[in-house]
């Protein structure tokens, strides 16, 4: 089961941005697919509305959120099921409620327990004229004060108040379209979000760091005067999760094989050396090898199945940028490679994930 929580200010685009993911992932992308887990007749109807030119605005998109509603997905890799995904959407203005509101006591319970968090700053705060003024628009109206608060609390448990590390975070730009073209360079993108968010960004020693993803998502040119459903990006930050929810197994796997190879190694060049009687060997100690060979290969090549896979998947991150302690990463150095268990690859184990 994973866990994602969607924060945003008010009106930033939390609510419709669910309903455009899953209209993307619902015809899935590189074999992954997302349903309902209950529920599919409403969100196929509210896709639809978003969808529907012929409405008026006030019908197309979903009315403000008024409380907060927990939604459950299937993922499935090749119609196989991989994970449950947990997902909250709150009012976003539930944080101007005081702490003994019963909602806002919900969020942070759900909270202490996400797998990843999802960060939206709404792109129409990209159109002023200076860097300072879009770093205030984004701290003043678009959530900066809350969305750093939620950074916090996500750093520390909630029962014993004690430090934990951050899970993986995606800064979502929502409304992408409504962002002036002159301002849609990456590294200007990026730059801003390092200076709105500063605490992601932490340069770390060793490796270490907070792994953190950037993603300009809309829902359409122009779709909010009128304009039609054409998501772009949606499905990217749930990639995200997907991704490296699949690398942690991946290097699972890869432990368990290095230790198996390694606890296995004596037995062969025991075999090895007494090859004239290896029936017999074969016979013997078959109860002491920690694996049959037989069992090994079909690991390995499950393994390598697992790790294509993942590379594949990493097509569907394009253009999404990466960092970790504050430094862009290659998505490949998520995968990392086998290294018949003499050594480590560049990130194992190494960020503030700590998964
Ligand atoms: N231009 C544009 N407008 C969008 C996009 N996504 C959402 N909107 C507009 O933003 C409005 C608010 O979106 P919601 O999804 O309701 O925002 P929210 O964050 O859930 O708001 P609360 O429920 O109040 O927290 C919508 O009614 C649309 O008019 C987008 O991709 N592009
Ligand atoms: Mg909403």
């Amino acid at each position: 089961m994973s866990r994602i929580l969607i924060c945003a200010n008010t009106l930033s685009g939390k609510t419709t941005f669910m309903y455009g993911m899953f209209h993307q992932m619902m015809k899935g992308i590189y074999g992954f697919t997302l349903v309902p887990k209950e529920h599919f007749a409403r969100f196929n109807r509210q896709c639809k509305r978003i969808g529907d030119t012929s409405l008026p605005l006030s019908e197309r998109f979903p009315a403000p959120s008024d409380s907060m509603e927990e939604y459950r997905f299937i993922l499935k890799y090749n119609l196989k099921t991989v994970d449950e995904i947990q997902w909250i959407d709150y009012p976003g203005n539930l944080l101007e409620e005081d702490e003994d509101n019963p909602d806002n006591a919900r969020l942070m319970d759900y909270l202490n327990g996400t797998d990843c968090l999802f960060l939206c700053v709404d792109g129409s705060h990209f159109n002023h004229e200076t860097k300072e003024g879009i770093l205030s628009a984004i701290h003043r109206e678009g959530g900066g004060m809350e969305l750093n608060f939620l950074l916090n609390r996500a750093a520390a448990d909630r029962q014993t108040g004690e430090d934990r590390p951050l899970p993986p975070v995606c800064l979502i730009i929502t409304k992408y379209d409504l962002v002036e073209p002159q301002k849609r360079s990456g590294d200007f993108l990026v730059e801003i979000l390092r200076e709105a968010f500063p605490i992601l960004f932490v340069p770390s020693s060793a490796g270490g760091g907070r792994l953190v993803s950037v993603c300009p998502v809309t829902l359409g040119k122009d779709i909010s005067r009128g304009g039609r459903l054409e998501p772009k990006n949606v499905e990217k930050p749930f990639c995200y999760l997907t991704f490296l929810r699949q690398a942690e197994e991946l290097r699972r796997r890869r432990r368990e094989l290095d230790r198996l190879e390694e606890r296995t190694r004596p037995f062969r060049k025991i075999a090895e050396k007494h090859r004239g009687y290896r029936k017999i060997m074969e016979r013997l100690p078959r109860m002491v090898w920690p694996a049959a060979e037989g069992d090994i290969r079909r690991m390995e090549a499950e393994y390598r199945q697992a790790e294509a896979d993942l590379r594949q998947m990493k097509e569907s991150l394009q253009n999404m940028a990466l960092f970790c302690g504050g430094r862009e990463l290659p998505w490949d150095s998520l995968i990392g490679e086998r290294t018949d268990g003499k050594g480590k690859t560049d990130r194992e184990d190494g960020t503030d994930d700590g998964r």
